[in-house]
């Protein structure tokens, strides 16, 4: 009993020092005398303004330029965005409870529209909104005293209020404790929002904003960050092995709830809705509101490329809520194995297998150039676990596709293949293969186009298959033993 009793207090001890922040009271930060002032940093996504290592507050004064440009929204997809700073989301805030902010809202001559800015930060009507309403080529200037620690979500609320949000307009401002939060080797601003276009997902050139399909909460973009692969690839966050990470997280709607998740990996500490008292532990998803936010930090174990979602799946998988973590440095076999051996499984019964496939509809290629270039994406999508990205497959599992007689031989059959999957006997390039492969239910555009890639690819033949190829030979998912 007198153990545990003390192994709570060191516990209890070691959460205080480690992740509660010390919160001053809001008669505190109202009586907080201000001492000097100061220009605010502001960063863009995903950078965050540096730590502050202030021991008193002081004015702050931020300018933020509002402007309504045209920019990416998915590939091929252009938006005109309205934004806090030229890009949305818009910039990273960064100030000290007690604080006393200058607010500068300059609205660009070029925009169409008046604007202006609620910061949930405030404490006042409209959160500043009434005392901001700026016309184009004009600039508002307010105050507010920061009485509350916190992550906070800004915002336009110029009416109609959900399209300024819907465009583009929202941003995080974050209120410090007095004693800061606890130092970590790397810190991220990452926010996620939806976008409604008159046009379908994928639909391209500029697209409008669809008012319908706000109110009815059907968007075609689900992002991090203003815009689909904002944050992947070489734009991927870059941490290390060993190291602290914390993601300062928003929505900004303006609509949906985001089921914020990292696969792979725990959130040790969470600060819910962006409060500054009372974090929770080892974590797998918190839910960040619309309008809302999260602070969530982890250290990094193993190395890898770590995808964070909103784990309402189909917005990450086919409306774009997807982004990378990259964690650099040595592996470490003690704490995650890798694969460590693969043979092929395969209980009686199991070969009538049918891949389904979501029904979003592809992009129509208009050049056989194009259609090899779409085929890429199908074929890391759907084919490449199996045969490889260099096409080889893998030995007595997976016949190769690159230079196939199989595959080259006869294109009709081919079509039958993929469409209708394959199982039993199978001779390729002089290998024995015993496999089963799934059929694919995937649009004709879809299989023309990751047919024409793979013959494109790895010397084989080079012919092109078009869709009406594919809609005059494809097996029907019914017809499947
Ligand atoms: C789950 C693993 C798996 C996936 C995923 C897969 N295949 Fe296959 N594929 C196989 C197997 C196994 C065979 C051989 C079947 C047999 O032995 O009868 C095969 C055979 C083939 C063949 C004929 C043999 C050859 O090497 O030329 C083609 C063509 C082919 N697959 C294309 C595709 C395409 C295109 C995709 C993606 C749309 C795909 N496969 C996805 C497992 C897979
Ligand atoms: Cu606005």
């Amino acid at each position: 009993m007198k153990i545990f009793t003390r192994n709570a207090l060191l516990a209890a001890t070691s959460l205080l020092l480690t992740q509660q922040a010390w919160c001053a009271s809001r008669e505190d930060n109202a009586k907080a005398p201000i001492i000097g002032v100061e220009d605010a940093i502001l960063t863009d996504a995903p950078a965050v303004p540096p730590a502050i290592h202030r021991d008193h507050a002081t004015k702050v004064v931020v300018h933020l330029e509002v402007r309504e440009v045209e920019g990416r929204l998915a590939d091929g997809v252009r938006y005109t965005f309205w934004t806090f700073g030229g890009k949305t989301p818009g910039k990273f805030i960064r100030i000290r409870e007690g604080d006393l902010v200058e607010m500068h809202l300059d609205n660009h001559p070029s925009s169409k529209m008046p604007h202006n800015i609620d910061l949930h930060a405030v404490n006042g009507p409209g959160g500043g909104a009434g005392a901001s309403l700026t016309a184009p080529g004009h600039s508002s200037v307010f105050t507010f005293k920061a009485l509350n620690p916190g992550l906070f979500v800004y915002h336009c609320a110029t009416a109609p209020v959900a399209m300024h949000v819907a465009n583009g307009m929202y941003g995080l401002i974050l209120v410090e404790p007095r004693e800061g939060l606890p130092k970590v080797d790397r810190e991220f601003y990452v926010m996620q929002s939806d976008f409604y276009t008159k046009g379908a997902n994928g639909e391209q050139g500029l697209q409008p904003f669809s008012m319908v399909k706000a109110i009815e909460e059907r968007p075609d973009y689900v992002v991090f960050n203003g815009s689909v692969g904002s944050t992947v690839g070489d734009r991927a966050l870059a941490t290390n092995v060993g190291e602290t990470v914390r993601l300062f997280v928003g929505d900004g709607g303006p609509n949906l709830t985001s089921s914020f998740h990292v696969i792979g990996q725990i959130f040790d500490t969470v600060w819910p809705e962006g409060n500054m008292s009372t974090p929770t532990q080892n974590v797998q998803t918190t839910m960040i509101p619309a309008g809302g936010s999260a602070i969530v930090q982890f250290k990094n174990s193993v190395p890898g490329t770590f995808i964070i979602v909103d784990h309402s799946l189909t917005r990450a998988f086919n409306r774009g809520a997807l982004a990378q973590l990259k964690i650099n440095g040595p592996d470490n076999k003690a704490l995650f194995s890798g694969k460590v051996s693969d043979e092929v499984y395969m209980p009686e019964g199991s070969n009538a297998r049918v891949a389904e496939m979501p029904s979003q509809k592809p992009a129509a290629a208009e050049s056989k150039a194009e259609r090899i270039k779409l085929g890429e994406g199908v074929f890391a999508n759907n084919c490449q676990a199996c045969h490889q990205g260099n096409g080889e497959g893998v030995a007595d599992a997976f016949p190769p596709l690159a230079k196939s007689d199989y595959l080259n031989a006869d294109k009709v059959r081919a079509i039958k293949t993929v469409t209708g999957g394959l199982d039993g006997k199978l001779t390729v390039n002089g290998h024995d293969f015993n496999g089963v492969m799934p059929a694919w239910d995937l649009p004709d555009e879809d299989i023309a186009n990751v047919m024409t890639y793979i013959y494109s690819q790895w010397d084989n033949s080079g012919q092109e298959v078009l869709p009406s190829e594919v809609a005059a030979n494809r097996v029907k998912a019914a017809n499947l033993p």
